[in-house]
């Protein structure tokens, strides 16, 4: 990727992004993945401000789509989205973070490792090794909205306060991404078939939820209009395998 983007971003979510892809690198098997037509790098001004968007995506035996995006509207408005898609065929949870802010300061920053099996309940390897984490204390904790409940227990959404929250923020989200990238790698494919469609519905559950972000659509619709939004939310943001695909 361009490292254009990041550099001119808060310097968390530049922090972030490096870590990101650092972990990916080292942890796992990484091809190139196909980006739709035209939506590697972006640029949209409809009305105000523009919005700049610099997708990177790669994919590995275990995971179908790993999406990092980073988006800047004007100069006052900073965005990091991660998504790590698994492929259907391996039960693992979605790995999904944002960090939205600017002008010196993060208003929003959240992610999770989030379940999708039938019972949407993590994986026992999974709670025990987040489980054994340090939890720091956050002093703005922020609340979840309605949409919501696709994440785990150990979802965090903050508004990091400072220099040492946001340092916090960075090493947590740091642990989920290699404690996720070890145990995916060792993981074994599933041979069910119907196993493998319990995996694709709950993705499509994940992603038909994370389409209701209100807040996420109306920054893509300012720049690019309702249609385009649409068509970007569902196909590059939360596009979902349908089970005949497989
Ligand atoms: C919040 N997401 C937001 C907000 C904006 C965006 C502007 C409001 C910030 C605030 O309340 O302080 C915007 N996020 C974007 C845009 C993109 C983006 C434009 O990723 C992409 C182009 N969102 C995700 C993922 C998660 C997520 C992967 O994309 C979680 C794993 C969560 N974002 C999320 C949540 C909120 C948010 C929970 C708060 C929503 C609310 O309070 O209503």
């Amino acid at each position: 990727m361009s490292a254009s983007l990041r550099l001119r971003q808060h310097s968390l979510i530049c922090q972030l992004a490096d870590c990101i892809e650092q972990v990916w690198q080292e942890n796992l098997e990484l091809s190139p993945y196909t980006v739709p037509e035209d939506l590697g790098y972006i640029e949209g001004h409809l009305e105000g401000e523009k919005l700049v968007i610099e997708n990177l995506c790669y994919q590995t035996p275990q995971f179908r789509k790993l999406h990092l995006e980073l988006a800047q509207v004007g100069t006052g408005l900073d965005i990091l989205h991660c998504v790590m898609f698994p492929n259907p065929e391996y039960a693992l949870p979605i790995f999904g973070a944002d960090i939205v802010g600017g002008r010196g300061a993060i208003s929003a920053a959240i992610a999770d490792l989030s379940p999708v099996n039938a019972e949407r309940s993590l994986p026992p390897k999974y709670n025990q090794a987040l489980s054994s984490l340090p939890n720091p204390e956050f002093s703005q904790p922020r609340a979840l909205p309605e949409w919501a409940d696709i994440f785990s227990g150990f979802c965090f959404f903050v508004r990091p306060s400072g220099e040492q929250e946001e340092q916090s923020f960075l090493s947590r989200v740091r642990d989920f991404l290699t404690i996720h990238c070890q145990i995916a790698k060792a993981e074994t494919a599933l041979t069910s078939k119907q196993e493998v469609t319990e995996v694709i519905a709950g993705q499509q559950y994940y992603c038909e939820k994370q389409q209701q972000n209100d807040k996420t659509r109306r920054i893509l619709e300012k720049s690019f209009g309702s249609e385009w939004a649409d068509r970007y939310m569902k196909t590059m943001l939360f596009d979902v395998v349908k089970a005949e695909d497989k």
